[in-house]
């Protein structure tokens, strides 16, 4: 495998044109989009995180961060490996209320339509009755909640029972992810699945709707 760890130093550094060149200087290179991506920019923003945590990062260069590794992912798009098989569904996906982590949930969503399925990004900080809403006006068959944060994780039971107080549980195959998340804790929130990557994400989702 190629070594990414020019990648991570310089998506820790800041500089967006500086990432966008070593990465497309990787693909050019033969590196493979799946390693560039777990690698170079996931374990980039793992150390990310663990700055932020220690006080050694504040928010805005997080944030820059966050953007500068969107706008890389944007140039590997083309090369990460499409999900096989082409699955049909509708699947509306979103981070829930409260919570404004989307790089993961893009990431997924991106894996979704890669394996043939609609997917309506309705974005972050999305509340129990926004996701009832988008069940009821597209006919989704899956509902995936993304939450980055322990303190939001609460909203998806909260979201799961506004779907169900809708009349609308039936319908719908409700999966969840998110790094504070497991499988224990869907089944103790009556979600249909867990994922914990957008690779299986998008597994997960066609067997849920086959
Ligand atoms: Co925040 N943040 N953040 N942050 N942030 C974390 C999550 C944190 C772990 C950092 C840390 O302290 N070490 C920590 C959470 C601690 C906790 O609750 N346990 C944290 C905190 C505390 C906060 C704030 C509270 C900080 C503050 O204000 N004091 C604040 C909260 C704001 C809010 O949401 N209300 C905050 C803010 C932010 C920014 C806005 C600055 C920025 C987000 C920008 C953006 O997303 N557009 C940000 C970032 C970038 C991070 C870290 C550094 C990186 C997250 C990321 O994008 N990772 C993060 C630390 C970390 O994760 N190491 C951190 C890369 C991404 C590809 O991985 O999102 O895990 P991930 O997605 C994976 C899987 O989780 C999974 O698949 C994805 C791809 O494989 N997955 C799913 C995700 N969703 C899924 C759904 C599925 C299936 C799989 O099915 C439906």
């Amino acid at each position: 495998m190629a070594d990414l760890s020019k990648v991570v130093e310089i998506l820790l550094g800041g500089d967006k044109d500086k990432l966008i060149a070593e990465v497309q200087a990787n693909l050019n290179g033969g590196a493979d989009g799946k390693d560039i991506l777990n690698e170079g920019l996931i374990k980039g923003m793992d150390i990310v995180g663990e700055k932020m945590e220690s006080g050694d990062m504040f928010i805005p260069e997080v944030l820059n961060c966050a953007m500068n590794m969107s706008a890389a992912v944007e140039i590997l798009k083309p090369h990460l490996p499409e999900e096989s098989g082409s699955a049909k569904g509708k699947v509306v996906i979103g981070t829930v209320k409260g919570d404004l982590h989307d790089i993961g949930k893009n990431l997924v969503a991106m894996m979704m339509e890669s394996a043939g399925m609609t997917v309506i990004n309705l974005g972050v900080d999305i509340a129990p009755e926004q996701f009832v809403a988008k069940i009821k006006e597209s006919g989704a068959q899956i509902v995936a909640l993304s939450a980055l944060l322990t303190t939001t994780m609460a909203m998806m039971k909260k979201t799961i029972d506004a779907i169900s107080e809708s009349g609308l549980r039936d319908q719908v195959k409700i999966m969840i992810g998110g790094a504070p998340v497991n499988q224990d804790f869907a089944e103790q929130i009556g979600a249909d699945g867990y994922a914990p990557d957008a690779g299986s994400a998008a597994r997960l989702a066609k067997e849920l709707v086959a």
